[in-house]
């Protein structure tokens, strides 16, 4: 058996479950791990402060649809990275957040060791699905093998380990380990049965797709196609069905029309969604017809609402399923379904982009100036900001699955950024735009600098309206005295090329189309400032 030290047991095993990219921090606590990571050949993408590396991760792992891994040193590093993994957590993606904790022999009582926190693990515990503390170097391949099956099999949640720094550095008999190969689950026949009766009687059956649609874009379109039914998206499984799709309606189930259409129809397959109070913002809807959902999570199927037919199971396969019940002979004719289909999507996409112009009108020319630059490889990665929910959210079409990485659980600010630099590592070759406001992008915006260094073309808008729009909005909405949401000016244009970027000042949204075609073809980022008037 070969031996290793505690940070190349780690990476062997992380290289045995195919990671090439890791993002990270190194620290005095981490170095066996950063030497290994060099060792192996596996990419290390550094950013400029932890928060920015589990976004970027997380953004990786969207876009890859393969856990990303962030890699941190112990103590405050790691607690840099927990809003990330929260953000992880609440949109159920995969990410790997590996930390150096205290050593075997630490009594854990605070005694000033350097990076010392009370309960390292109990923290990240309490933020992603489950935080384990390795015993010892040959248990690393273990730990590691058991977070990709956690992460890979069932929904995809955040996992952290948490590795003594003296293991890192202590050699022992290590024995690799297999990844675990994770089987699909399809939900019972006789429900797939009682579903597929329900949606071949449907006269106006409609599909509300999420983020655990991602994987299944070409089964979801089959059994869309077969049902001639219009196809509603979350923010996260915005683009899933291409949004130029004539079933597709659009993404915002927010929006009155979109809410009209679900309450209208007979049928409802929601399909990998938790129906959350985060995408549909005004309260749960009122369906009159009958609820069927596919979800991978038992535990979630019923959330928010307690479907009819409740089909836990892995969606492309309970997809397809539902489909070949379709094909081989329930139901009518697919040509009846398809023409009605049409056009019951066609009226919901015109409702649909009426109630986004309306809720968008102060970022039209901005969207309409983008949609020409947007192909079928573009990713948008947005912030929390009013220009992507009530802007791009609705208002601009994508056409691919992973197309619109945006923070619907976490709502957090300063996302945007670095999860864009995590879909370009991850996809060189596609349009990669990241959409801020104002005072999102300062929460991360040292990542420039990281964009800068790795010379990704990557055009970064920044909507300024002076700072905290939203928040400023409520505020006066209530009646509440109008404080602490002003910032002062910044030169984002200036800023960007201090860090390596280009910077250029957009005075007129009409010229971003140009704007952002150049900066798709520049060896380095390009900063896109479009300063309050
Ligand atoms: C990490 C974090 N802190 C605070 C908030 C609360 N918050 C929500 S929107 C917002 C204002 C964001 O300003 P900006 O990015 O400029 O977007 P705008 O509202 O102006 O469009 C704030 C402070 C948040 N969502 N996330
Ligand atoms: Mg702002």
């Amino acid at each position: 058996m070969a031996s290793y030290n505690g940070g190349q047991a780690l990476v062997a095993a992380l290289h045995g479950h195919g990671v090439d990219t890791v993002f990270g921090i190194p620290g005095t606590h981490n170095l066996t791990a950063f030497a290994a990571l060099h060792e192996y050949g596996i990419r290390t993408v550094l950013t400029r402060h932890e928060q920015g590396a589990g976004y970027a991760a997380d953004g990786y792992a969207r876009v890859t649809g393969r856990p990303g891994v962030c890699l941190t040193t112990s103590g405050p590093a790691i607690l840099n990275a927990a809003a990330a993994a929260a953000q992880a957590w609440s949109d159920s993606v995969p990410v790997l957040f590996v930390s150096p904790g205290l050593p075997t022999d630490h009594p854990g009582l605070g005694n000033g060791y350097l990076h010392e926190v009370r309960d390292q693990r109990a923290a990240m515990g309490s933020i992603v699905a489950y935080s384990h503390r390795v015993g010892s170097v040959a248990e690393i391949p273990g730990a590691v093998a058991a977070a990709f099956a956690a992460m890979t099999g069932g929904r995809p949640r955040p996992v952290h380990l948490e590795i003594p720094l003296d293991l890192l550095e202590a050699a022992a008999p290590v024995e690799p380990m297999a990844p675990v190969r994770v089987p699909t689950a399809v939900a019972p026949a006789a429900e797939l049965d009682a579903a597929a009766r329900l949606l071949a009687a449907a006269e106006r059956p409609v599909l509300l797709v999420g983020g655990g649609a991602k994987a299944a874009a070409g089964p979801l379109r089959a059994l869309a196609e077969r049902l001639g039914a219009p196809v509603l998206t979350t923010a996260n499984g915005k683009g899933v069905l291409d949004e130029d799709h004539p079933l597709a309606v659009g993404a915002g189930l927010h929006q009155p029309s979109a809410r009209r259409l679900a309450e209208d129809a007979d049928v409802v397959l929601a399909v990998g969604t938790e129906l959350a109070p985060s995408d549909l913002w005004t309260g749960p809807y009122t369906l009159t017809g009958t609820l069927v959902r596919i979800d991978i999570d038992a535990a979630a199927i019923t959330t928010n609402a307690d479907p009819h037919v409740r089909l836990v199971g892995d969606a492309a396969d309970t997809l397809d399923a539902l489909t070949k019940r379709l094909v081989s002979g329930i139901g009518r004719s697919s040509d009846h379904y398809h023409s009605q289909g049409r056009e019951r999507a066609e009226a919901a996409r015109a409702a649909l982009r009426a109630d986004a112009a309306t809720e968008g009108a102060a970022w039209q020319e901005i969207l309409a100036a983008l949609a020409p630059v947007v192909d079928g490889s573009t990713v948008i990665a947005g912030d929390s900001t009013m220009v992507c929910y009530y802007g791009a959210l609705s208002g601009l079409a994508v056409h691919r699955p992973a197309g619109f990485l945006y923070p619907t659980g976490g709502g957090t600010l300063g996302y945007g950024l670095p999860a864009a630099i995590g879909a370009k590592v991850a996809e060189p070759a596609s349009r990669v735009i990241a959409i801020l406001g104002d005072g999102g992008i300062m929460f991360t915006v040292a990542e420039l600098a990281a964009a800068a260094q790795l010379g990704l073309a990557l055009p970064v808008l920044v909507v300024d309206n002076g700072g905290y729009g939203e928040i400023r909005n409520e505020m006066v909405d209530r009646g509440d005295p109008v404080a602490a949401v002003d910032l002062g000016s910044v030169d984002f244009a200036a800023l960007g090329r201090s860090m390596g970027c280009h910077g250029v000042r957009i005075d007129d949204p009409a010229d971003l189309t140009a704007a952002v075609t150049e900066a798709f073809a520049a060896d380095r980022p390009t900063v896109l400032w479009l300063p309050a008037s």
